[in-house]
C-alpha cells in the first residue's frame, strides 16, 4: 500500500521537479543583482564594421542567427545609442545561442514606437517563457532574463522593425542564483515520506 503511495507522489513531484524557474528584469541593477554580481559585458558590437550585413555569425562565445531578414549591425539609431547596435534589414527576428553555462542573459534594448518586440527564451528543457518587452522609443532600456537551468537561446523578434529599427546592444551573460526548484521539490519528499511513516506506526 505504502510502496504505491510512494510511487504516486514521486509520479506527481516529478513533473514540478523538471519546471524551471524563470525571472525577467527590465533594468540591469536588479538584473546583476540577481547574478550575484556576477553579469559581465561579453559584445558591444563595436569590433564589427558600421553597416555590416550577416545571416549568422559567431563572436565571444554568442551565435547570432537571422531567422528572417539579414542581421545588420551599425549606426543605426543614434537617436538613442550613437553605437554599433544589431538589427534586421527588415522585421528584426533573430536568435543568440549561447554556449552551456549561461543562466543568465541582458541586453541594452532600442525600441520605435509601434508596438512591443517579443523575447523568447529556451533552455536545456524547451522554452522557458515569452515575453513582450516595450518603453518609450526615445531612451535605451533593458532586457534581462534569469533561469535555473541553462539559457541556450533567445529570439528577439520586433514589431515594425520593417520601417524603424528595435535592435539590441551590450549583451550580458552571467550565473543566476536562483536556487534549483528541485530543493525544495525533494524538501517536500522527504517531510511526505516522514508523515506517512509516522503514520504506519
Ligand atoms: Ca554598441
Ligand atoms: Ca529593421
Amino acid at each position: 500500500m505504502y510502496k504505491i503511495l510512494f510511487l504516486l507522489i514521486i509520479s506527481l513531484l516529478m513533473p514540478i521537479s523538471l519546471c524551471a524557474v524563470t525571472i525577467t528584469f527590465s533594468d540591469f541593477a536588479s538584473f546583476n543583482a540577481a547574478t550575484g554580481g556576477s553579469a559581465s559585458l561579453v559584445e558591444d558590437f563595436e569590433s564589427i564594421p558600421n553597416g555590416a550585413r550577416f545571416s549568422s555569425f559567431s563572436q565571444n562565445g554568442i551565435t547570432y542567427q537571422a531567422l528572417s531578414a539579414n542581421l545588420a549591425i551599425g549606426r543605426f539609431r543614434t537617436d538613442v545609442n550613437p553605437s554599433n547596435i544589431v538589427v534586421a534589414d527588415g522585421n528584426e527576428n533573430y536568435q543568440l545561442s549561447f554556449q552551456s553555462g549561461v543562466t543568465a542573459v541582458g541586453f541594452n534594448t532600442i525600441m520605435n514606437s509601434l508596438g512591443p518586440a517579443t523575447v523568447q527564451v529556451f533552455g536545456n528543457s524547451g522554452s522557458l517563457g515569452s515575453f513582450l518587452h516595450n518603453h518609450a522609443s526615445t531612451q535605451q532600456g533593458f532586457f534581462g532574463v534569469t533561469a535555473s537551468e541553462d539559457i541556450t537561446s533567445v529570439i528577439w523578434t520586433s514589431n515594425g522593425g520593417g520601417s524603424v529599427d528595435e535592435g539590441i546592444d551590450n549583451v550580458f551573460l552571467g550565473t543566476s542564483t536562483i536556487p534549483e526548484p528541485t530543493t525544495p521539490v525533494m524538501a517536500l519528499l522527504a517531510i511526505t515520506l516522514l508523515y506517512v511513516r509516522k503514520s504506519n506506526k
